[in-house]
């Protein structure tokens, strides 16, 4: 909640107030399921800075469920001073419990084990103090972290992959990933899961948008986990290689299949070459996402690229070795588009390059040209990549960047 939703543009404020109708979704599932109680494990809120108004929103739409809320911080909005759990709609709202301690809390018919976080980061398993072999009712773990086999490099609150075993938990709640995600024992029982986030976030995401309804009848019974959709938009990419004329046509007849335009932000990835007979549907292309959808991001993020590097690549063009020159000219172009087409008697091969430095590009043998893709262009600057292709050949050829 409260996130700046600044990849959306004007469509800010609109994806801003679908996250709050959507945790009003998720209160109404969880009265329509008959839940006993609602679970929010971490990252409520985008950070502690967020308005606080917002912060009483959210506490005022938490308040309708009738039954009790548990609620731990997580790594965006950590306990700490000044933090917004110490707002007074927490106080205030009875029925909301904010824990703020790692320490067991006997309920009627289970014990929690929340694990509120306290950092923005840390490499310690934030679950790791849990004991719950005793536990005579259904023990219930809370927890925001990263379950190992995600890494992500960073010191982001490693959770093992059988924490719930390692604990003696009936089941762990988790946090932190925005998709839904089970984490299955050897014998298929679930005791672990990502709800994921109950709106989609961002562009990308497998399957966020979504509660779990998690059904335990006792101590050591298999849980009974069923997804529950809440999310209102519908966040689609729709990526498209061209590597011969008029195929652009497909991607239009996509975009025209889909059912709610109007609540779907929408994003297509184009790479290739732009031939000249695909000018117009290019352009068509760009005209739907504009006026038909909730959000188009074609016309914003892709065009500038496809302009640059793609128009210098069509048939009006004289060799593909001009045309390989040209398109390495600028480091800026490169950053911002993600494929672009080289003459294949430049190979960054025959140089000291090594493509296994850098998994981020692709070779493409079936197209006209050789082409190559940079399919997460911010990962090859970071890591150093750029100074690995700069000995090559066709860098040096374009005077190109440092
Ligand atoms: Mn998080």
């Amino acid at each position: 909640m409260g996130m700046r939703a600044e990849s959306v543009g004007r469509m800010a404020e609109r994806v801003r107030e679908e996250r709050l109708a959507a945790s009003q979704r998720v209160v109404q599932a969880a009265v329509d399921h008959r839940a006993e109680m609602l679970l929010l494990t971490g990252d409520v809120f985008e950070d502690n800075a967020v308005d606080r108004l917002l912060v009483r929103k959210v506490g005022e739409v938490l308040r309708r469920f009738p039954g009790p809320v548990y609620i731990i911080p997580g790594n965006h909005d950590p306990v700490s001073p000044g933090s917004v759990w110490e707002h007074m709609v927490w106080k205030e709202t009875e029925n909301i419990t904010v824990f703020t301690k790692a320490e067991p809390a006997e309920l009627e018919t289970c014990v929690l084990f929340p694990c509120p976080l306290r950092e923005k980061y840390s490499s310690k398993d934030p679950t790791a103090w849990i004991n719950a072999h005793e536990a005579a009712k259904p023990a219930i773990g809370l927890a925001h972290g990263n379950v190992e086999g995600v890494a992500t490099g960073e010191a982001d609150y490693p959770i093992p992959r059988d924490a719930a075993a390692r604990r003696g938990l009936d089941y762990l709640a988790l946090g932190h990933w925005h998709s839904f995600a089970r984490y299955d024992d050897s014998g298929g029982v679930c005791r672990m899961a990502y709800s994921g986030t109950h709106e989609t976030t961002k562009f990308g995401e497998r399957d966020s948008g979504n509660a779990i309804l998690v059904e335990i009848s006792g101590r050591g019974a298999p849980p009974i986990l069923t997804p529950i959709r809440t999310g209102g938009l519908d966040w689609r990419t729709i990526e498209h290689s061209v590597v011969q004329p008029s195929s652009l046509a497909a991607v239009v007849q996509q975009l025209n299949q889909v059912a709610q335009p109007a609540s779907t932000l929408a994003r297509a990835h184009l790479d290739g070459i732009l031939f000249l007979e695909d000018r117009q549907v290019l352009k068509q292309l760009e005209e739907i996402l504009t006026s038909r959808f909730l959000f188009g991001a074609s016309s914003r993020l892709r065009r500038r690229s496809v302009a640059k590097s793609f128009a210098v690549c069509n048939s009006e063009t004289s060799s593909p070795t001009s045309c390989s020159s040209r398109l390495i000219c600028s480091w800026r172009a490169l950053t911002s588009c993600r494929a672009f087409a080289i003459s294949s008697m430049v190979r960054p091969m025959d140089s000291n390059f090594s493509l296994a430095d850098c998994s981020a590009w692709r070779f493409c043998s079936n197209s006209p040209l050789s082409l190559w893709k940079v399919s997460a262009s911010r990962r090859v600057s970071a890591t150093g990549s750029l100074n690995s292709l700069a000995p090559c050949n066709l860098w040096r050829s374009g005077g190109c960047p440092k």
